[in-house]
């Protein structure tokens, strides 16, 4: 008797007695069952069908094919891309692992639903050792890719040169944010909630951000770089970015902080690099006349 995947599920339906027996290979089976190559050919023909195709179309997309699932398309900085990709192919996965679930659950209901008349139970498997190694390897070799894509792309994001073009510390306080540009204290600006401050940023030159918290835990967060960092007390975190796509974004904390943590917000600027100076040296000089 040929050993047939899913437990026997592709063996005939049900013992003539309706009692489940077990078979030389550890299996339960009904004396009679028996595997039927054309329906198992049928089906696995159906499979391809379904599956090839998908493969194949899915084999030549880029990210602007699919969609964003929220996450932004706009290309602020250079790595806002490849967070976008890797969210993209994380859901898609998740989808594609639904599809088989449900295309299973949906499968079984229909097709091995209990007949009019069958009786007693159906055929019992256990110990059906393809099916167990497939189902604890396909779990494993999922995790797997996942993590690979993930630490890769983990470790790529989180790359600092040793000589960013500017460096901006960041200071979170509840409930704003101070911002300074290349270690110049006169460059300082302070925002409050009710007027929140802006974050210019050239374009095409690494900036290299330093995030400090003077009180409690916030996260820095600018939606449209797909990227976040934490800020926390008595810890300095560090990141870059080059902004690549001229434009006003917004900023928000992405850390429940206390009351007026919603109104933890600032603008943030992606200029021409000439820009930029000009913005940073009126910064300076506004905050020299105000002395
Ligand atoms: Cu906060």
């Amino acid at each position: 008797m040929g050993r047939s995947l899913a437990g026997g599920l592709l063996t005939d339906r049900g013992s003539t007695d309706g009692k489940a027996t077990l078979g030389p290979s550890g299996t339960d089976r009904p004396p009679t069952g028996r595997v039927l190559p054309s329906r198992r050919s049928r089906r696995l023909a159906t499979l391809s069908l379904l599956v090839v195709p998908v493969l194949l179309a899915l084999s030549g997309c880029t990210s602007k094919d699919m969609p964003n699932f929220a996450m932004s398309d706009k290309g602020a900085t250079n790595q806002s891309g490849r967070v976008l990709f890797l969210w993209q192919g994380a859901w898609i996965a998740a989808f594609a692992t639904g599809a088989v679930v449900w295309g299973l659950i949906i499968w079984t209901v229909i097709f091995h639903r209990r007949k009019r008349d069958d009786q007693g139970l159906p055929p019992q498997n256990r110990y059906n050792v393809p099916i167990e190694v497939l189902y604890t390897m396909v779990p494993l070799i999922m995790v797997g890719v996942f993590f690979y894509f993930t630490a890769r792309d983990e470790d790529r994001l989180q790359q600092i040169s040793a000589h960013p073009d500017h460096q901006i510390r960041v200071q979170a306080q509840r409930w704003s944010w101070q911002f300074t540009y290349d270690g110049d204290q006169a460059t300082t600006v302070t925002g409050t909630p009710g007027n929140p401050p802006t974050l210019y940023l050239p374009s095409g030159q690494t900036v290299e951000f330093s995030l400090h918290s003077q009180d409690v835990i916030h996260s820095f967060w600018v939606p449209a770089f797909n990227y976040k960092m934490d800020v926390i007390p008595g810890q300095v975190n560090h990141f870059q970015i080059t902004p690549r796509t001229i434009g006003t974004y917004v900023g928000r904390c992405a850390e429940l902080c206390g009351q007026d943590h919603s109104r933890m917000l600032f603008n943030v600027q992606i200029l021409k690099p000439a820009d930029y100076q000009a913005k940073v040296a009126q910064i300076k000089a506004q905050a020299e006349a105000a002395k």
